[in-house]
């Protein structure tokens, strides 16, 4: 991509309404407008960042051998009324009505809609297990929707349901989600820890919520320090066994690691004092285990092994998925800008070229593009007419994991400069060695 030709409002100014750091860079790097209070335009930076990360939960669900849908945003009331929800939810909850006065509602939260789906179609145990997910937008009328992607009122949510036979299989379904957001967020480059929390509206009584460690997080946690040794890494697993999903439950939930709404100051304080934390961090995703709470006011239920109709086991898991934009950048930014992982990155490598329009330049600069291009990485070649300084800026502010400068010195000399943007290291190297060296590993 040429960025003469791409659409990168950039903004000098630190904009007055952003609080936090992501907030702030986000609005600055152009990856964002705000449309209303808690709702926004991605604008093409912020939507490649945010493609990628649904790119990762997509792959990591399917693998997991959950199956993706599409639900709408609107729902008929009438649905929220069978669970006894429509009045529960309250001023959160956007109520629509249309042209013929029938109730509707933009919906919070799927578990209304995915359980009709089940109902009409499934009848029997043999179909069993089935968990079902979409990625789609949200919307919930936040009392004080902040820190921009953050809290929005409209935010992109993948949210995944499951529907078992028993108690026993539906606790599997939970584990294995819990394994699975592991490898999502550690995909991301993310650490999230699974706390013990409160299950709110959605209901229940097992339900963990993801956490990423932040300063500006909105959620007060207490935990034992040694939970964030913990790794998931890529270890291989089987998603199928219920023994292995169990396991790295049990691994990664041992320890002490809880919100304020389920912290146990007496449990606590069995820990070793020099690790107990107090801190604060964003929540990423919760996963719940509820039982037949909507199947059974619903009528969602199979005929079993016996012939008997039994309501099925649900739970329902979420990532907030428009959130973590703004989560990796709270756990990824320095004072120049942002600090892309590279397998979020809106792309992988920025060309700066410091002297447009000098011949040996523009062609060393079109080069590497072809070159990088025809090596599957993504690149954005600055192209302007700009002072090298102001590109560097950009560059920094957009956080593309690695730059590379091309000038008429280096190029004198058969080299350009390839700058890692966490590091800040930079090191000499020949154009065509380039591609080569960033596609290892
Ligand atoms: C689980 C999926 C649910 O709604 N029903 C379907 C369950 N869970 S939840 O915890 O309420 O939301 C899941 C994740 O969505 C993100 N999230 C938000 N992101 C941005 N702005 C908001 N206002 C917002 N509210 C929730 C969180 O990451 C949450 O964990």
């Amino acid at each position: 991509m040429r960025l003469s030709r791409y659409f990168l409002p950039v903004l000098r100014e630190t904009p007055a309404e952003a609080q936090i750091a992501s907030h702030r860079l986000m609005l600055r790097a152009g990856m964002i407008k705000q449309a209303a209070a808690g709702i926004y335009s991605w604008l093409p930076l912020g939507y490649r960042v945010l493609r990628n990360i649904e790119r990762i939960v997509h792959e990591e669900q399917q693998r997991a051998g959950h199956i993706p849908l599409l639900m709408p945003t609107l729902q008929p009331a009438d649905l929220w009324r069978e669970s006894g929800r429509y009045d529960a939810y309250g001023p959160e909850m956007l109520r629509i009505r249309d042209r013929h006065d029938r109730d509707m509602l933009y919906g919070p939260t799927n578990e209304e809609l995915i359980t009709d789906i089940f109902r009409s179609h499934v009848s029997s145990y043999k179909d069993l297990p089935l968990t079902l997910y979409h990625i789609q937008w949200k919307f919930r009328d936040e009392v004080r929707p902040r820190f921009g992607v953050m809290r929005g009122r409209e935010f992109l949510m993948k949210d995944g349901y499951n529907f078992d036979l028993t108690r026993e299989d539906a606790l599997h379904a939970y584990n294995r989600h819990l394994v699975s957001y592991l490898r999502t967020y550690e995909r991301m480059g993310l650490q999230a820890i699974p706390m013990r929390a409160d299950s709110g509206p959605i209901g229940g009584d097992d339900t963990h919520e993801f956490l990423v460690l932040a300063e500006t997080g909105e959620s007060e946690v207490f935990y034992d320090s040694a939970i964030t040794d913990l790794k998931f890494g890529s270890r291989a697993i089987d998603y199928d066994s219920h023994a292995e999903c169990r396991a790295v439950l049990e691994e990664f939930t041992s320890r002490y690691a809880r919100t304020d709404e389920t912290h146990d100051p007496a449990l606590f304080e069995q820990i070793p004092e020099e690790r107990r934390r107090v801190a604060r961090g964003i929540e990423v995703g919760q996963i719940f285990y509820f039982g037949t709470k909507y199947s059974e006011p619903m009528g969602a239920t199979v005929q079993g092994p016996d012939g008997k109709a039994v309501p099925v086991h649900m739970g329902s898991h979420g990532i907030g998925v428009s959130r973590l934009a703004g989560a990796l950048i709270e756990a990824n930014h320095d004072e120049r800008g942002i600090i892309w992982p590279r397998e979020v990155a809106p792309f992988h490598v920025g060309i700066v070229n410091v002297k447009q329009g000098d011949a040996a330049a523009d062609a060393a600069c079109e080069g590497l593009e072809a070159a990088l291009g025809k090596a599957g990485l993504e690149v954005l070649y600055d192209d302007r007419e700009e002072r090298a300084g102001a590109k560097f800026a950009t560059m920094d502010l957009i956080g593309l994991p690695h730059r590379i400068t091309v000038g008429p010195r280096g190029l004198d000399k058969g080299v350009v400069e390839l700058t890692d943007r966490r590091t800040g290291e930079s090191e000499e190297i020949k154009p065509e060695l380039v591609a080569e060296r960033l596609t290892q590993g």
